[in-house]
């Protein structure tokens, strides 16, 4: 853990919407897709709990939507997970946080890189999962969602750690549906293509720009609240329904390697 702020357990029961009177974790919720979803459940009147590792990112969020509960918590530190989620009800947990590192092929790879990628996207998604999931069970009710990708589906040089991390969201996502089928709880994947005004990218390349945009170039991506929409869909289906999986494309994109650009 990096520091935290008041423990997460403030209710404001206050505000309506959908989701009211729904408390809904967010993971990576100090930057894009996992900001957007904030936002989103928060219109929805969720209560939320927002995760990520830059504590203030949160509180300025926080200050934005009207209050929210924040953890300043790396998910890679399962100690830390565990000690600070012990205990706490959540209705909705969204497993966001996540990055990739380089695109190197395997061959020239940075194992530190590797175990990072795995130790967040993966390892972080079961700790989180493991400390909110039983309550939910208990309670009978609640949705466990995974932001995935393309990438949990397609491969591509360049890409095989976070493609290998993703395909493992997937198989956690279906593992999950099987063994609590009939519990009252959803589990659910919104996989989606490239996502533009995100750190991802700058993230992966290490903040190189020029690169950066080269990614985005003669491109319209998906936006992160286009993947927050599809969040709040799936969120706010009756409870008979349990979407799946949710593959989400920009139009101009038709797999991870065949991507549609403007010239110029
Ligand atoms: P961002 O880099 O903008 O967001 C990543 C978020 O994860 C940040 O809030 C970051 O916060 C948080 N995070 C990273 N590591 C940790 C950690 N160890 N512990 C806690 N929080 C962490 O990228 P995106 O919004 O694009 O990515 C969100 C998810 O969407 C990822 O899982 C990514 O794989 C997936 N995705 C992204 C796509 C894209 O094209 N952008 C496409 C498909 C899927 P902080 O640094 O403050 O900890
Ligand atoms: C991010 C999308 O295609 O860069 O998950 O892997 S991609």
């Amino acid at each position: 853990m990096i520091g935290m702020n008041a423990r997460a357990d403030s209710r404001d029961g206050g505000k309506d919407g959908p989701l009211a009177g729904r408390r809904a974790w967010i993971s990576g919720a100090s930057s894009g897709i996992g900001l957007a979803c904030a936002r989103a459940l928060r219109g929805a009147g969720a209560e939320l709990v927002l995760c990520a590792r830059r504590a203030d990112r949160l509180q300025q969020l926080t200050v934005e939507l009207g209050g929210a509960g924040v953890l300043a918590l790396d998910v890679t530190d399962r100690a830390a997970v565990e000690r600070e989620l012990a205990g706490m009800e959540v209705d909705i947990v969204i497993n966001n946080a996540g990055l990739a590192l380089g695109v190197d092929k395997l061959s020239a790879g940075d194992p530190a890189d590797w175990q990072r990628v795995i130790d967040t996207n993966v390892m972080g998604v079961l700790s989180v999962t493991r400390a909110l999931l039983p309550g939910m069970l208990a309670r009978g009710r609640g949705d466990v969602l995974m932001i995935g990708s393309v990438a949990g589906r397609q491969v591509y040089p360049g890409g095989g750690v976070y493609c290998a991390s993703k395909h493992a969201v997937r198989a956690i996502y279906e593992a999950l549906r099987l063994e609590h089928v009939g519990s009252g709880v959803r589990f659910s994947t919104v996989d989606p293509g490239m996502v533009t005004n995100t750190e991802f990218s700058n993230v992966r390349l290490r903040g190189d720009e020029a690169r950066v945009k080269a990614v985005y170039q003669g491109v319209d991506p998906l936006q992160p609240q286009d993947v927050a929409e599809a969040v709040l869909w799936i969120l706010t289906r009756p409870p008979h329904v349990n979407v799946g999986e949710l593959v989400l494309w920009a139009s101009a994109q038709a797999s991870t390697t065949s991507v549609h650009r403007r010239p110029g």
